[in-house]
């Protein structure tokens, strides 16, 4: 059995952009992506992911939105990722630049996807058009998708 690791992903969406962050450090570094991290002992999902946006972004938000849930595998690793991503659709305060992560707005027809994740381009539309979406992906190190799953939900 693998063992799974909570994690938190936020994607602040505004009419025609979203906000992206630059990861300085530690997992998936140099790539943009949402603001999130590691859910910690005793605190809830949602906590966490209003937590790791604020230190990440300096932002917080009034209401967040469950939009997906993605399993991430990675063959030869005995955990897996299991990724709880919100959307926020309005934010309070100024994106500022953290140890962790640069933030930037995209107009959302210019998504850098060749810089972030390859899972992203395929949960991304689901994401900006507010459909649930559940998801799971294998990966071969970091570049390579091997087999994956996505649909579509009414409800988690
Ligand atoms: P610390 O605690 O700073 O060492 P770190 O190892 O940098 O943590 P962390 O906590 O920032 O990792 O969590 C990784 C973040 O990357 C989470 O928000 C989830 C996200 N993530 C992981 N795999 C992803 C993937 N394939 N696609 C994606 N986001 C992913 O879009």
């Amino acid at each position: 059995m693998l063992n799974s690791k909570l994690l938190t992903l936020v994607l602040v969406v505004q009419p025609s952009r979203v906000l992206l962050g630059m990861k300085k450090r530690g997992f998936g570094a140099g790539r943009w992506n949402g603001f999130g991290g590691k859910v910690q002992l005793g605190e809830s999902i949602e906590d966490a992911a209003r937590r790791e946006l604020l230190e990440e972004s300096g932002l917080t938000v009034d209401v967040l939105e469950k939009i997906g849930n993605i399993k991430f595998e990675f063959v030869g690793e005995t955990e897996l990722l299991d990724v709880h991503v919100f959307r926020a659709d309005a934010y309070n305060g100024e994106p500022t630049e953290s140890e962790e992560m640069r933030p930037q707005w995209f107009e959302c027809d210019k998504i850098p996807f060749s810089q972030m994740w390859p899972d992203d381009s395929m949960w991304f539309p689901l994401l900006l058009q507010k459909k649930k979406f559940v998801g799971y992906f294998k990966f071969q190190g970091h570049d390579v998708i091997l087999s994956h799953k996505l649909e579509v939900v009414e409800e988690f």
